[in-house]
């Protein structure tokens, strides 16, 4: 395979790259070539027993011929730079926002609707982290009860910023005060506001909750009510779900229907995002019934690999072997 990482120095080009050693791609991989804007060009990174020079991204590169190339550098380079792969023949793996709610561009989380990347060549989504893991989570349930209505409070780490999330918090302990990336202060606090806000009131991190679990489950009749909220913790997301069904259910049943989909866990230990960095299953606790078809429950899982580097390696993995 050729490869092509756009964005590898962010935290999630970063963590695709292990990825490739922790999931044996690497020796899969004939030539991998790493991407990043002018300031990281010429940066070396080691992947496998290798070291790797990354290259200022050029339009002319987007030209060659890769197998795979994956892009997390942010909206405006997928949208300048992932055109021109796809006419060009690649598949594209973009992590960014620009083309998920495209008609022509599938939205992928491989557990749920993988059947997506059969005879597809091109662009494919992946989606928002705080989206990836409610639909995981919430995959079994839709199935076999049918969603109604979801509404979700979010608890998401500062690295759903990358790393300039990860600095603001940690510079902040250190008592540099400044506040440049997040709209308030973020240590030992907590910002009930990720994205812009819109004219209705929501912002657009919870609007992409709305329109990607609609689009991944294909069903726009569920309602979604989320409030995203930016914590404290360096990595992993949390979420509080409440969710009505259709058909009615018991705590049992609803554990069987979480955990028939892969990657998901219900584990009443792992309650908290830092137990869950560095894994790749999504976690389910705390299920509670409330009333007839009416449920709460928790659900943690870590952002950078779940929630995007970890679902592309997926993604990637699926559409070869579905082609
Ligand atoms: C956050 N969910 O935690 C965001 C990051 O559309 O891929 C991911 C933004 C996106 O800040």
């Amino acid at each position: 395979m050729k490869v092509g990482v756009v964005g590898a120095t962010g935290e999630v080009g970063r963590t695709f790259l292990k990825l490739f050693e922790e999931y044996k791609l690497i020796n899969e991989i004939s030539e991998l070539r790493l991407f990043a804007s002018e300031r990281s060009q010429g940066q070396e990174i080691e992947v496998g027993s290798k070291r790797y020079t990354v290259e200022k991204l050029k339009e002319e590169n987007m030209k060659e011929k890769f197998d795979y190339l994956f892009f997390s550098a942010g909206a405006s380079v997928s949208k300048r730079f992932a055109p021109i792969a796809q006419q060009s023949g690649n598949v594209v793996i973009d992590n960014s926002s620009q083309f998920r709610m495209d008609e022509k561009v599938p939205l992928v989380v491989p557990e749920v609707n993988a059947e997506l990347l059969k005879n597809y060549k091109g662009i494919i989504a992946n989606p928002n982290c705080s989206t990836i893991q409610m639909v995981l989570a919430l995959n079994g349930i839709h199935r076999e009860l049918g969603l109604k209505e979801i509404v979700v409070s979010t608890y998401q780490a500062v690295s759903g910023a990358g790393n300039k999330g990860i600095t603001e918090l940690l510079n902040q302990e250190k008592g540099i005060n400044e506040v440049r990336h997040f709209p308030k202060v973020i240590k030992n606090n907590v910002i009930p506001l990720i994205g812009e806000k819109m004219e209705n009131g929501f912002t657009f991190e919870e609007e992409k909750m709305i329109n990607e679990t609609r689009k991944i489950y294909s069903d726009k009749e569920i309602k979604i009510f989320p409030t995203t909220v930016r914590v404290p913790v360096l990595y992993g997301h949390s979420e509080s779900i409440f969710f009505r069904t259709k058909i009615d259910s018991t705590v049992d049943e609803i554990i069987k229907y979480i955990e028939s989909t892969p990657n998901v866990e219900y584990n009443e230990e792992k309650i908290t995002p830092v137990e869950v960095a560095g894994s790749d299953i999504t976690f389910v606790s705390r299920i509670r019934k409330i009333e007839e078809k009416t449920f709460l429950m928790w659900v943690i899982a870590d952002n950078i690999r779940v929630g995007a580097a970890t679902n592309a390696i997926r993604i990637l993995q699926k559409h070869r072997e579905l082609n």
